[in-house]
């Protein structure tokens, strides 16, 4: 066990950084780039059952502050990332995450009976929170429709598996998403938080949105998000004390991720400032983390955790 050594799931992973779902992913060289760079594990872009071009271009665009974007679930269909979570080297010691974003109960439950069949290692995250697919609401804002997916989930999956969530703003809506995951112990973890949805961002000297999707909305991630993303790190780690949280959102430096960390994350997701710097990101995000670590006389990631203190 070293400093930085954490656990998902009971698995082993040798530090608490990987990307966010979107970001570095969507094919096999990106993801091999991942598994050969310094971050302690790694997640596929979101999948449906076809492969998807995904929303006209420009739809990313960074400020000095963050990001903004509406991909549209670009991806090359669920199989290709099951091909990849087929052949990939578990043994190498970095575990990999499956993220799974069907349009549909029914094409969930399709993908996920794939998955199951294949029985590789990898982790399945679930995305309730995509935001950018015209004409199809997230289903993390639609509680009945999320405590209909988790049940039908938890049913025909059978396995432990992890929610990707979209932020929230206000305590009822904690309250109420947390008691829908505690219904449902096979979700082992929930990761907080997806970009903050159907934000504008606009240039003055051109007077015009900066991405083409939706008249220029999208999800924001970045500075813009980090003190939401602990915010709802925080929330759920403390109304869901028998679940895993992984923070994600606005992480660029090992500060941040050692915020994630007192906030309750057991492992840090790592989206915009990927986007921005390139994998060589993990080798400075844990040098930051190991400093901060040591200054503070700090032995493990597990004396960190969840030891946010309040005034
Ligand atoms: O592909 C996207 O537009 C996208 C997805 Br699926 C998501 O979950 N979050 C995001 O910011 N973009």
């Amino acid at each position: 066990m070293s400093l930085l050594s954490a656990t998902l799931l009971g698995t082993h992973f040798a530090n608490p950084l990987l990307n966010a779902s979107g970001v570095h992913c969507r094919f096999n060289t990106e993801l091999d780039e991942l598994a050969a760079s310094a971050a302690g594990s790694l997640v596929t872009k979101s999948c449906t059952v076809l492969a998807r071009d995904g929303n006209p271009e420009p739809r990313y665009f960074a400020t000095p502050l963050g990001s903004i974007n509406s991909m549209g679930l670009p991806n090359a269909g669920y199989q290709y990332y099951l091909d990849y979570a087929k052949a990939y080297d578990y043994a190498a010691g970095k575990p990999l995450l499956f993220s799974v974003a069907g349009l549909s109960l029914e094409d969930n439950l399709t993908m996920l009976a794939a998955i199951k069949a294949a029985a590789t290692p990898a982790i399945v995250e679930l995305n309730l929170s995509c935001p950018n697919v015209p004409g199809k609401p997230q289903i993390a804002y639609d509680f009945a429709a999320m405590d209909r997916m988790l049940d039908a989930v938890s049913r025909d999956y059978a396995l432990p598996f992890g929610v990707k969530m979209p932020p929230y703003f206000d305590i009822a809506h904690f309250d109420e998403a947390a008691a829908i995951l505690n219904k449902y112990p096979l979700v082992a973890f929930v990761t907080c938080i997806n970009s903050i949805g159907n934000a504008l961002v606009i240039d003055t000297e051109t007077e015009s949105v900066v991405i083409k999707p939706k008249d220029g909305f999208g999800g924001i991630g970045g500075d813009y998000v980090l003190p939401t993303a602990l915010a709802n790190v925080n929330a759920f780690y403390r109304r869901c004390p028998a679940k895993q949280i992984i923070g994600c959102g606005g992480v660029k430096t090992g500060e941040h991720v050692f915020m994630h960390l007192l906030a309750g994350a057991s492992l840090v997701q790592v989206g915009t400032a990927l986007y921005e710097e390139g994998p060589g990101i993990f080798t400075r995000l844990n040098a930051e983390l190991t400093t901060i670590l040591q200054r503070k006389g700090y032995q493990s990631l597990d004396e960190v955790r969840g030891k946010l203190r309040t005034l």
